[in-house]
């Protein structure tokens, strides 16, 4: 089977959706960890990311804890093969509100610190679409709403790659993405 990857191209800046692991994005300069408050490990992706990460992640991130819904912060890759991890705090479903406006500010606010921090490449997995029970179709139109708003503001960033862990996660994705204009 041939398999095309999704791609749109939108002020210079390539975005696509493909089927992975967020820890296995080695082209990427900065990953997006969709973290909790204290910026612990925790499970998900997080776990995922501060397992390959190795423990300094962790240590350097204690200091910057804890976040609110819908705020970024940066730090190094450490054991990874990225140079950068972007921590987001997504809303946990029907409990941060308004979920929609949070969510959206997670996109926006990690799109916007990689851009200061000079990073050409980023990678984000479907934050809040899983311990925080956000449902999959509203967050992937949020998720592109949000980057193709926000990437007429990027100086540095070009690409901006979508990693969905199922295969209907990422059909929600690669339509939600075919249709944001
Ligand atoms: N790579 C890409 N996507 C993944 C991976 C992975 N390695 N693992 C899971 N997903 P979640 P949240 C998908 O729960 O909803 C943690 O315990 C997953 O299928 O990681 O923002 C933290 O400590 C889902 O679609 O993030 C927090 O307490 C999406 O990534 C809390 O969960 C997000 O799932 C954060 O919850």
């Amino acid at each position: 089977m041939i398999y095309l990857r999704m791609k749109k191209k939108i002020s210079g800046i390539t975005i696509e959706c493909i089927r992975g692991d967020i820890t296995g994005q080695s082209d990427v300069t900065a990953i997006v960890n969709a973290a909790n408050a204290q910026l612990r490990p925790g499970g998900g992706v997080a776990g995922a990311i501060h397992h390959a990460a190795g423990p300094g992640l962790a240590r350097e991130c204690r200091p910057m804890a804890p976040i609110m819904p819908g705020v970024s912060v940066i730090s190094g890759g450490h054991n990874l093969p990225n140079r950068f991890v972007i921590h987001c705090l997504g809303p946990v479903y029907g409990l941060d509100e308004p979920s929609d406006v949070l969510l959206a500010d997670c996109y926006r606010n990690a799109l916007l610190l990689a851009d200061e921090n000079k990073i050409d490449s980023i990678a984000f997995p479907a934050i809040s679409t899983g311990a925080f029970g956000y449902p999959v179709e509203p967050a992937a139109e949020i998720a592109f709403r949000t980057i193709m708003d926000t990437s007429p503001l990027l100086k540095n960033i070009r690409l901006i790659r979508m990693v969905l862990y199922s295969q209907s996660d990422l059909e929600v994705h690669e339509k939600a993405l075919s249709e944001a204009d």
